[in-house]
């Protein structure tokens, strides 16, 4: 069984509330990010001002990734690409690499692996008096320390965000994702707390940030610069990984190659990919990932907005929307559910619009930052439309709700979802 880890909320709550109060006291920096749009936030934290306007993404011109994207996997939304849970139908425990979706700012990069570095450098690291130090590594560097496995999804904050559109009836802003922007695969890299205490960490560290080499993300006209976003440094040197390996291959131009970062049980912004450089800075550190972006604004959030660290509970059917079935007919319903709090240990299905539910028989053992995939048999009798519902309990004790709590930009779906099908 996987251990059971400490409910999500708190921690990051503290640790948001503990920066935007070390940035009005001027201890904080916002590298790149307009001080006014700081202010306005923080004067939303500290008044009961409009929230702030939110920029939004400059139209996509096209996918500008480098896989192909067959229909029967792939739906593409913009410059990204969400996989069909259809097509994770028979395939094992984790999603091929060709069938894993993709989420891009901008475009995939594609980066010659001999020539590639990455750069450490900042106040958190030992330097000479005065001055930052600063580190490089090749990848065969990283290759010469010893090396991690690790299962875990990537999965997009907003993955499920039309759902708040289809199932809520609420208006919410980005990529329109079904539940398809997630994928699990085994990541193969070094530790980043082994490659931040090479490059010299002081204790009195407290924020890494990784950027990416992709790029630079224009929103509403504004340069945001290069994808990036802060880690504090007690999930730095937690689980996190420099992944160079994806299901046993170098990691894919897609994915991230050379390499990327992996934030186990995190959203993905915070899996940075094609990482050239890490920040590690004694002061904290922001974003427009953390701060705009990637964050809860809504009626039942605190005014300033709350953060997005770890991923919330969810389950898929491994089925077209909208399949059909014959009446009369066996059949097995297959499906998979995750948690970012911990294993799932319990998944119940109804097969009747949520009237009736059974257990459904899970394949794999509750699997802290993965998931389980499961199965129910099904017997439709009565032609018609109908839907399919799945429930999953995580070992930390969540179970997913009637309700998504409603945000302005549509993260963290973790209701029920109505799977629709037809008897035919
Ligand atoms: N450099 C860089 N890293 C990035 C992104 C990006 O656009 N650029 N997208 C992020 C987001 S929002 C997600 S959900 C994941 C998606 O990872 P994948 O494309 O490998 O599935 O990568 C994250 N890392
Ligand atoms: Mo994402």
């Amino acid at each position: 069984m996987a251990p059971v880890r400490p409910t999500p909320g708190e921690e990051e709550a503290s640790y948001d509330r503990t920066r935007l109060r070390q940035w009005l006291a001027g201890e904080a920096r916002a590298d790149g990010m307009s001080r006014r749009r700081l202010l306005t936030l923080l004067a939303a934290a500290s008044a009961a001002t409009a929230l702030p306007r939110l920029p939004r993404a400059a139209a996509a011109t096209g996918p500008g990734i480098v896989k192909p994207l067959p229909e029967e996997w792939f739906t593409v939304r913009g410059t990204n690409a969400e996989t069909r849970w259809e097509a994770l139908r028979g395939t094992g425990y984790h999603t091929p690499v060709g069938r894993f979706f993709v989420r891009n700012h901008t475009s995939t990069p594609v980066i010659d692996a001999a020539t590639w570095r990455l750069r450490l450098w900042g106040s958190g690291l030992h330097g000479a008096p005065g001055i930052d130090r600063a580190v490089e590594f090749g990848l065969d560097d990283l290759r010469r320390l010893p090396a991690v496995s690790r299962d875990a999804f990537v999965e997009c904050a907003g993955n499920g965000r039309s759902l708040y559109t289809s199932q809520q009836g609420q208006t919410v802003s980005g990529t329109a994702w079904t539940l398809g922007a997630v994928g699990v695969a085994r990541w193969r890299g070094v530790r980043l707390s082994q490659v931040l205490r090479r490059a010299g960490l002081t204790p009195d560290a407290v924020d890494v940030m990784p950027r990416g080499l992709d790029g630079e993300y224009v929103a509403d006209g504004v340069n945001l610069g290069h994808v990036r976003r802060p880690l504090p440094i007690a999930k730095a040197l937690d689980d996190v990984v420099l992944a160079y390996e994806m299901n046993g291959e170098p990691l894919p131009y897609d994915h991230g190659h050379p390499v990327r970062v992996l934030v186990p049980s995190w959203v993905g912004i915070s899996s940075v990919k094609w990482v050239g450089d890490i920040e590690v800075s004694a002061e904290p550190l922001y974003s427009p990932w953390n701060t705009d972006f990637y964050r809860l604004f809504g009626p039942g959030y605190p005014d300033g907005g709350a953060p997005v660290t770890r991923q919330t509970l969810k389950s898929a059917f491994e089925l077209a929307s909208g399949a059909t079935f014959a009446a009369g007919g066996s059949y097995v319903l297959h499906g998979r559910s995750w948690s970012g709090a911990g294993g799932v240990r319990d998944v119940q299905v109804s097969t009747d619009g949520g009237a009736r539910w059974q257990t459904a028989r899970r394949q794999d053992a509750p699997h802290r930052d993965g998931w389980v995939r499961w199965s129910v048999p099904w017997n439709p009798r009565t032609p018609g439309p109908a839907e399919l519902l799945a429930r999953a309990t995580d070992t930390a004790g969540r179970t997913q709700p009637d309700q998504a709590e409603y945000n302005t930009q549509g993260y963290l779906f973790d209701a029920v979802v109505r799977h629709p099908v037809t008897v035919v």
